[in-house]
């Protein structure tokens, strides 16, 4: 699977696609993940699309994020969908009607001005943000972008680590399986077991009426998701009252609040303050990491399930995105590349890392987080090999990603076992990532 690099031609024909398509899911003050699936403004996502969207419009790309922070709520979150008003509530479940953040989080800070969710997503947005101001410093400057994000992401980052260290261990915690963005990866299915499921009759699946059944999570899955959202939702998103029935600490999630600080201390650093609390904090997080998530013999970082305070007998690929982190211990990052390059994460038809063990009881080629490969994570771990000086296999997986994101037409995910693209075509993230590697 050792793609060359594209050429000339091929490279330009897969800008004009990307660009096309982030164009198209352009919406006037931010990007959709997906016209048909996710017509609303989506936490990660914007994040990624930022990246891409600074090689065709700074300025847009700003906006990107500056739109999602506008449904920050008081208390430093950022939630995990801003609502576009103008869209149907039966476009996507759960809709505004469900989550009622305005009335059911006013407590918690939610903003009157914006419909929001509750729950949160990976912090990848300081990472974003510092690469949008390094496409353009003058430009950044000039308007004072870094002067307006900064706070706010900080703020986010302090929420993070003061509402969400919910297991005490310094770590940032996520309390539903959508906030990792890995919605049905099995590393969630043991916790998900005490978890109630609401009955089917009392919600209704957007997403079948666009997205195939096999490849997205199941109705049992749905019944817990609701639940949880629920109860949290009857707690007024109070992380102080709230008790929750899942709480778990995610490698992949908490790698990148590690990098997102740094990306903070730049910031402090080209604003003319101290960068040393985010330097601090970043490397505090790190030996955290590794104290509670690594797994030795296992060769990668585990979820850690807060209810028992055991790490869940799971691989999957949020235990390979730490390599992303700068200051690992040496042993720790050969680990991780011996893990992605053994037979557990190496696909027979793919070039990008797939989410779940390959030879795990659990693995599903087809259905979203349980299997197919993703280019959100191929990208991160391409960036992790290469700040690891890890050049040659990071060429590889670049070379792979950009071949398979024009190959599949800018597809949400690949089944790693065929190549077949699955989920949404025109994918904002896919193509983002991809103006991205082309630089
Ligand atoms: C729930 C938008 C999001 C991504 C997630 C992905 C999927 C939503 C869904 O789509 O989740 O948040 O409806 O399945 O799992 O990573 O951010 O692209």
């Amino acid at each position: 699977l050792d793609r060359p690099a594209p050429t000339a031609t091929a490279s330009l024909t897969l800008r004009r696609g990307a660009a096309r398509v982030l164009i198209d899911n352009w919406t006037g003050t931010s990007t959709v993940p997906s016209r048909t699936l996710y017509p609303h403004q989506w936490s990660w996502d914007s994040a990624f699309i930022a990246i891409g969207l600074r090689h065709l419009s700074v300025r847009r790309a700003q906006q990107e994020l500056e739109s999602l922070l506008a449904g920050q709520w008081a208390d430093g979150r950022i939630p995990h969908i801003v609502f576009n008003p103008a869209v149907p509530h039966d476009a996507y479940f759960p809709s505004p009607d469900f989550w009622r953040s305005s009335l059911a989080g006013r407590a918690a800070g939610a903003p009157a001005s914006a419909e929001t969710s509750g729950i949160v997503q990976p912090p990848v947005h300081a990472l974003a943000a510092w690469l949008v101001h390094q496409a353009d410093p003058e430009q950044s400057r000039r308007r004072g972008f870094l002067t307006r994000l900064y706070p706010r992401l900080a703020a986010w980052h302090d929420y993070l680590l003061t509402r969400r260290d919910l297991g005490g261990g310094g770590l940032a915690a996520i309390v539903h399986p959508w906030e990792p963005g890995m919605d049905n990866s099995p590393c969630w299915d043991q916790a998900l077991q005490r978890v109630e499921p609401a009955a089917a009759g009392e919600f209704h699946r957007a997403d079948l009426d666009h997205g195939h059944p096999v490849d997205r999570p199941t109705d049992l899955d749905y019944g817990r998701y609701v639940r949880l959202a629920t109860d949290y939702r009857d707690a007024g998103y109070d992380d102080r009252v709230a008790r929750h029935g899942f709480a778990v600490e995610d490698p992949c999630f908490n790698a990148l609040l590690i990098v997102s600080e740094r990306a903070l201390a730049a910031m402090a650093q080209e604003l003319g303050k101290d960068p040393t609390p985010h330097t601090a904090r970043s490397e505090e997080l790190t030996r955290r990491l590794v104290t509670r998530l690594w797994d030795d013999e296992a060769g990668l970082f585990r979820v850690r399930d807060l209810h028992t305070d055991t790490l869940v007998d799971e691989r999957s690929v949020s235990g390979l995105v730490p390599l992303i982190v700068p200051h690992l211990p040496h042993d720790t990052v050969q680990r991780l590349h011996q893990t992605l390059d053994g037979p557990q994460f190496r696909a027979p038809a793919t070039a990008l890392v797939p989410s779940y063990d390959l030879t795990g009881h659990a693995f599903d080629a087809k259905r979203y987080w349980r299997g197919p490969a993703w280019f959100n994570t191929a990208w991160l771990i391409q960036r992790g090999l290469r700040a690891h000086g890890l050049h040659d296999n990071a060429e590889r997986l670049r070379n792979g990603f950009l071949e398979e994101a024009g190959r599949s037409d800018f597809a949400e995910y690949v089944d790693p076992c065929t190549g077949a693209a699955r989920g949404a075509r025109h994918f904002s993230w896919t193509a983002a990532l991809t103006l991205d590697l082309l630089r």
